[in-house]
């Protein structure tokens, strides 16, 4: 379908798809297997500007929105979810900092992340606090002119890799959610450090760690916004990255589904190409269907946030829910579609699936989504009545 991209739109498109194509797609097997960083392309990415797409041009991006990124992710998806999610992480970590962030962070943190010299990662999750985000227990206690940072974030996505770290800590447990502050946090810094590196199901090239804050002291010019904010900036910081993860969800049902078609025009049953019975056809055709309606979604929401809309918390859900749900089920008819040969390694198809699963997980599972969509639903029709 025709989308109706700008030229520009069209060129990041094909650079985001030809790094992809030269530089992701013929190492994938690899980092899958052995679970390695991808240093190299996230050099490329780098210098072909991908890093600084939604940065504003003051501080060295290109000034780009949420349409633009989206792009970049899906096609990297299409190759790889691994490599898409340690760049589509970068993005949520900066979101805090671009969102709330004082012109001073922003120009001290943004150009460096710009022009990807350094990663970010965004830090909200704990042992006991994954779905229940206000459950946090890293605390930030204000000394002087410092903040005393401790306690354990779990499941970082570039844990480890990423020179800079927004986090979430509460400074004021009487106050609830209300009593959560954002800060960024610089790798390096004395008290801060990593715990082991997660061995997972998929997305493997990705690195997610622990961060484990042990009096971890920085200035107080490091909270982001004011104190008991961090909930907000959590949740707004969220709203716009979920687009993201409906984008990858478009990009690798995209990959699945290019692999299954190639398939089933090859393999040969009953001496005839599979892709000419209706049963294979008509599995086709709902793949092709489901992902044209995700990514429509994903395209029109990405917009609207661009066009400056103020609360996108329902949409950015939905986009969020409705693509991973279609990456799940596409992925997962491509190994169908291919048989036999779509359950071994020497197909891209089973690790396909193995990546989309996490797309339902993380960032809000798909059932805090649905809640989300619900209470908002709710709040739209109580407005409605008045
Ligand atoms: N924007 C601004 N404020 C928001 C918000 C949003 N999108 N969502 C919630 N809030 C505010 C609420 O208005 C409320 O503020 P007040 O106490 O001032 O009224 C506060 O935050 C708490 O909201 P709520 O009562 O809805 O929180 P719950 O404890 O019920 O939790 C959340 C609901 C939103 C935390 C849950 O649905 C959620 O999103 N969980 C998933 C978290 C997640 O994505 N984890 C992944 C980690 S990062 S990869």
């Amino acid at each position: 379908m025709d989308y109706l991209l700008t030229e520009e739109q069209i060129m990041i498109r094909d650079l985001a798809r030809q790094i992809a194509e030269e530089k992701i797609v013929p190492v994938r097997a690899e980092l899958d297997e052995t679970g390695t960083f991808p240093h190299d392309i996230m050099k490329t990415l780098a210098q072909s500007d991908l890093f600084g797409l939604f940065i504003p041009e003051e501080y060295g991006g290109l000034g780009k929105g949420c349409l633009e990124l989206a792009i970049a992710v899906e096609e990297l998806s299409r190759a790889c979810l691994g490599v898409s999610t340690t760049y589509a992480a970068n993005a949520l970590g900066t979101y805090p900092l671009l969102l709330f962030g004082s012109d001073e962070q922003k120009k001290r943190y943004l150009p460096d992340i710009a022009a990807g010299k350094k990663l970010v990662a965004f830090g909200l999750t704990e042992a006991n606090a994954g779905s229940d985000a206000g459950g946090i227990q890293t605390t930030a206690r204000l000394e002087g002119n410092e903040y005393v940072i401790n306690g354990t974030k779990q499941w970082i996505t570039n844990g480890g890799e990423a020179g800079i770290y927004t986090i979430i800590g509460i400074t004021d447990r009487s106050k609830g959610p209300r009593g959560a502050s954002a800060f960024v946090v610089e790798k390096g810094t004395p008290g801060f450090s990593f715990g082991k590196k997660e061995n997972k199901m998929g997305i493997r090239a990705s690195a997610t760690t622990e961060l484990i804050f042990d009096n971890c002291r920085v200035p107080k010019e490091n909270i982001i916004g004011k104190e008991g904010m961090g909930f907000v900036v959590a949740m707004k910081t969220l709203d716009n990255s979920r687009t993201g993860v409906g984008s990858q969800g478009v990009g690798v049902a995209q990959g699945a589904f290019e692999e299954a078609v190639k398939f089933a025009r090859q393999r040969v049953q009953f001496g005839h190409p599979v892709i000419t019975f209706q049963a294979v056809q008509h599995m086709l055709a709902d793949m092709g269907t489901s992902i044209e309606a995700a990514r429509a979604l994903v395209y029109a929401v990405s917009r609207f946030i661009d066009a400056g809309a103020k609360d996108v918390s329902k949409e950015s859900a939905m986009a969020k829910v409705f693509a991973t749900d279609v990456a799940m089920r596409v992925t997962t008819d491509a190994v169908q579609v291919m048989g036999g040969s779509g359950y071994m390694k020497e197909y891209p198809v089973e690790k396909m699936m193995r990546d989309a699963k996490i797309l339902q997980i993380y960032e809000g599972t798909n059932q805090i989504q649905r809640n989300v969509i619900g209470q908002a639903l709710i709040k739209e029709a109580a407005k409605a009545n008045k």
